[in-house]
């Protein structure tokens, strides 16, 4: 019995590790404090927020704002730099703004309202290709859909570890 218990411990530990891995993540940028101006005057409480976290692709940012009092701009890293936002790569100016983060490598953020950015609201991240759901490479027009072989699969194994698990219950 203390065998089969500490078998289901593992296989519940690993279920619930492979489901974390599979799972797209949500940040909430800045967490409560949101998407603002930082009372420091510079960007080190977005830097603070950045450091130790692990970006993916599929992941979602969530810039939480009140319309009209903050916007949202990607911009490229001279943008960042530089605080210009007048060309931006994606821009959303309503709030709370959720991003997925559809692309891979450094991604650059600022708020385009007059001295904000300045006053160090801009956020750089950099992003890595998700282990998880690897890019389905284009299909030639007429073949068949794009296969979720992959997700299935790893849904498959997810459900073999839980009623392996549940088996050994009874
Ligand atoms: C801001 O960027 C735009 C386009 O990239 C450029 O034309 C403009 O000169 C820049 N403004 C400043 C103040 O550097
Ligand atoms: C943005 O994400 C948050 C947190 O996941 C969610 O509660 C909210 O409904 C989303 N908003 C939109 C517009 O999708
Ligand atoms: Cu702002």
């Amino acid at each position: 019995m203390a065998n089969h218990m500490g078998v289901i411990a593992c296989l519940l530990v690993a279920a619930a590790l492979l489901h974390g891995a599979m799972a797209a993540d949500t940040y909430v940028v800045l967490d409560n404090l949101g998407w603002s101006v930082p009372t420091t005057g510079n960007e080190g409480p977005y830097r603070t927020w950045v450091t130790g976290k692990d970006f993916e692709t599929g992941d979602t940012l969530v810039f939480n704002f009140n319309n009209g009092r903050h916007d949202v701009a990607e911009v490229t890293k001279a943008g960042y730099d530089s605080c210009n936002g007048t060309s931006p790569l994606l821009s959303q100016t309503t709030g709370p703004a959720n991003i997925t983060l559809r692309t891979s490598g450094e991604h650059y953020y600022i708020c385009t309202i007059p001295g904000h950015c300045l006053a160090g609201q801009k956020l750089a991240i950099n992003v890595k290709t998700s282990t998880d759901t690897p890019p389905t490479p284009a299909s030639p027009r007429g073949s068949s859909p794009p296969s979720s072989a992959p997700s299935i699969t790893a849904r498959g194994f997810f459900s073999v570890l839980l009623s392996t698990a549940i088996a050994f219950l009874y």
